[in-house]
């Protein structure tokens, strides 16, 4: 088997990703693959973590601009793929990315952002890594919003539309369709079938992979 792969898991809001990384996490350990780093989008290096803040927090004073959350967004990504994922990929360490290009098509291009702009900014990331594996958790949008109001206050991303999320969900489904190295998961039900599907589902990836 290769030696190092890069995961990444997406959903929307409530569908379990941030659960689901920690679950991998273990499965890959049971496996004997012990070289594991979990990282989140946006987010997980210090600027990244800054432009994270930016982008879901509430601004009262100005409204965030679609295409500045956009490049917002890749500038974070950016600074992860070049200062975490391609130098720990090359170490021969396995990565687990809670969300990546995938959030972005279906998101900014749910606001009505063009796939073409979206796609020139993608060729940038897959330069510096392309993922070997997505993992989709695909659930109903108000089961993973009252999963999410269960737990916190929401935030400004969060407290968006339903016709939106209808648009987020709609892109997921789609672009994952075209996607041949994938896993879907059904999101909606409970924790333990979840992680049963996905036990069984990464198991037989990991065996048929490369
Ligand atoms: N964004 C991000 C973009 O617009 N474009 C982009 O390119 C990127 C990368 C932040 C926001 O940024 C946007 C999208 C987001 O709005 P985030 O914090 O990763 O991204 O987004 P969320 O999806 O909001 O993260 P959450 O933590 O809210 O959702 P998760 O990770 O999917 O769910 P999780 O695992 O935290 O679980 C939520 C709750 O449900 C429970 C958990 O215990 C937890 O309490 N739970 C279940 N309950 C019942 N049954 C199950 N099967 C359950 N699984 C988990």
């Amino acid at each position: 088997m290769k030696k190092n792969k890069f995961i990444v898991v997406e959903g929307m809001e409530g569908a379990g990703k941030t659960t689901a990384c920690q679950t991998i996490k273990k499965i890959l350990l049971l496996k004997m693959i012990k070289n594991v780093i979990i990282v989140r989008q946006p987010g997980s290096t210090f600027i990244s973590e800054k432009i994270r803040s930016l982008i879901t927090s509430e601004h009262k004073k100005e409204k965030l601009n679609k295409y500045s959350e956009l490049l917002l967004l890749y500038s974070a990504r950016f600074q992860l793929l070049k200062n975490v994922i391609q130098p720990q990929l090359k170490k021969g360490n396995w990565i687990i990315s809670d969300r990546h290009n995938l959030s972005s098509i279906a998101y900014q291009g749910g606001q009505g952002i063009k796939n073409s702009l979206i796609y020139d900014l993608i060729k940038i990331t897959n330069k510096f890594a392309k993922p070997d594996l997505t993992i989709f958790f695909d659930i109903k949008q108000e089961i993973g919003l009252n999963r999410i109001i269960l737990r916190s206050k929401l935030d400004r991303i969060e407290k968006k539309s339903s016709i939106f999320f209808s648009k987020v969900r709609k892109n997921y489904l789609k672009y994952i369709s075209l996607n041949s190295k994938k896993i879907i998961i059904n999101a909606n039900l409970d924790l333990k079938m979840v992680n049963n599907h996905l036990k069984k589902k990464l198991n037989n990836w990991l065996k048929n992979s490369q």
